[in-house]
């Protein structure tokens, strides 16, 4: 069912990116729907957002934001065993944003010279969580959890009103929230939440960044908001890439193909594998697991559309350089000496090494994030951390014989760039 690349035999340098299977996901083709959907936001606010309610979630909005009490009532009715289950995400996520934390770099460049880039928590941010197909409640920690390490003083959270829960946001999403203390939540979904986080409609102060994952909407809303609010990596359909030698188990890899396939009819799934022996053992595999599974007709779209595919490699080498080129925002390494095949890889939201590091982990409880870079982006951002909530400021500290020591280098740049004014603010400091 899933299509095969061959890359065997392939002469001279040749750029990967143009032969690597991607999804059709034309953030340009919903450029015009998305840029209306924001500008009524703009401009129409509060009864915008309510028409847009009715029209893509068949539900007629009272208010956007969530009433207090409806997060604890929904955390007090929460499945002891999912509560159990977050609670020990959470553990492991604390755990990394914590190590992540970074201290402020002094520097003392002389006597009196000192430059401090100073970490900085952005001050407010809006977290986005799909609902779409699935109610994604472990983005809701995906996304809160580094936000707080970071000192995020104020977090806001939207997701789309489901029909099927009285108009209101999933239940469970709700019980994450209150799990993690957030109280601030709207029950806005796809780009018109993200246009409300970015202007600030009705009751959503506006935010200074925007983040999580998203479907063509949010994502093109990102795109065309971007600047006007920060944003987090474009994350789009997730995408996983498997590089496997002749030792990896069949079975373990078509699971994980599957697990990704799983979310999304635009889900990319590929393998890359030097052994053709493994390839029919996948592809036999998948056969299998893809009929018995519960999402059977969403993963065969994904499995057998473009953004799918077996690719054959020559070796482990041509394997790599095929993956750092597809940048995939989940690569799984299945091969033997997997750590040090890992450590080559330049490119990719996320790395999971050897058979015992399945995404799906990742995606629940492992301790890394699961919102991540997709599309290719993976080769110039990175996943959520806290990091994405920091931001830093050079603080310069320079006392008068400090200036004095560097003056006749700013005065000569300044000459040099044909910008006297800027050498005379220097030597006005020392015209006694
Ligand atoms: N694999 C998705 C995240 C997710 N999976 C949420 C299950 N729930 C993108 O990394
Ligand atoms: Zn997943």
């Amino acid at each position: 069912m899933i299509r095969r690349i061959d890359l065997r035999g392939t002469e001279g340098p040749v750029d990967y990116r143009d032969v690597v299977p991607r999804a059709d996901f034309d953030v340009e083709a919903a450029v015009p729907a998305v840029h209306a959907i924001c500008e009524a936001v703009r401009t129409r606010g509060v009864d915008a957002i309510k028409e847009y309610a009715r029209q893509f979630d068949g539900v007629e909005l009272d208010e956007l934001r969530v009433p207090a009490g409806a997060t604890t009532e929904a955390l007090e009715r929460l499945d002891p065993a999912i509560r159990a289950a977050l609670e020990e995400s959470v553990r492991r996520l604390r755990a990394t944003c914590e190590a992540e934390l970074e201290r402020d770099a002094v520097t003392d460049l002389g006597p009196g010279a000192r430059v401090t880039h100073r970490k900085v928590p952005i001050r407010r941010v809006g977290l986005y969580v799909p609902g779409g197909l699935a109610p994604l409640v472990s983005s809701v920690l995906m996304n809160v959890v580094p936000a707080q390490v970071a000192g995020v003083e104020s977090i806001a959270l939207a997701s789309p009103p489901q029909k099927d829960f009285g108009g209101q946001v999933h239940p469970t999403i709700l019980a994450a929230c209150a799990l993690l203390g957030v109280d601030e939540v709207y029950a806005v979904g796809g780009a018109q939440a993200i246009a409300m986080f970015a202007y600030g409609t009705g009751p959503c102060e506006r935010v200074d960044l925007v983040t999580g994952p998203g479907n063509i909407y949010t994502v093109t809303a990102k795109r065309l908001l971007k600047g006007q609010v920060g944003i987090d990596s474009e994350a789009g359909p997730t995408e996983i890439a498997i590089l496997a030698d002749d030792t990896a188990d069949a079975a373990y890899v078509a699971a994980d193909l599957v697990s990704q396939a799983e979310h999304d009819p635009l889900a990319g799934a590929v393998l890359v594998t030097p052994s053709e022996r493994l390839a029919a053992a996948v592809e036999a595999e998948l056969d299998g697991q893809v009929l018995a599974a519960k999402h059977s007709e969403r993963i065969r779209t994904a499995l057998t559309g473009p953004q799918s595919g077996v690719v054959l490699v020559e070796d482990l080498e041509q394997g790599l350089d095929v993956v750092n080129a597809y940048a995939a925002e989940h690569l799984e390494i299945h091969t033997e000496d997997a750590a040090g095949w890992a450590a080559r890889v330049r490119n990719a939201g996320a790395i999971f090494v050897g058979p015992h590091a399945p995404v799906s982990l990742g995606d629940y409880c492992a301790g890394s994030n699961h919102v991540l870079p997709t599309g290719g982006c993976a080769c110039h951002s990175s996943g959520l951390s806290v990091r994405a909530f920091t931001k830093s400021v050079h603080v310069v500290d320079y006392s008068r014989d400090a200036l004095a020591e560097v003056a006749d280098h700013v005065v000569t740049l300044a000459e040099a760039e044909d910008l006297p004014g800027h050498g005379a603010a220097v030597r006005v400091r020392f015209q006694d």
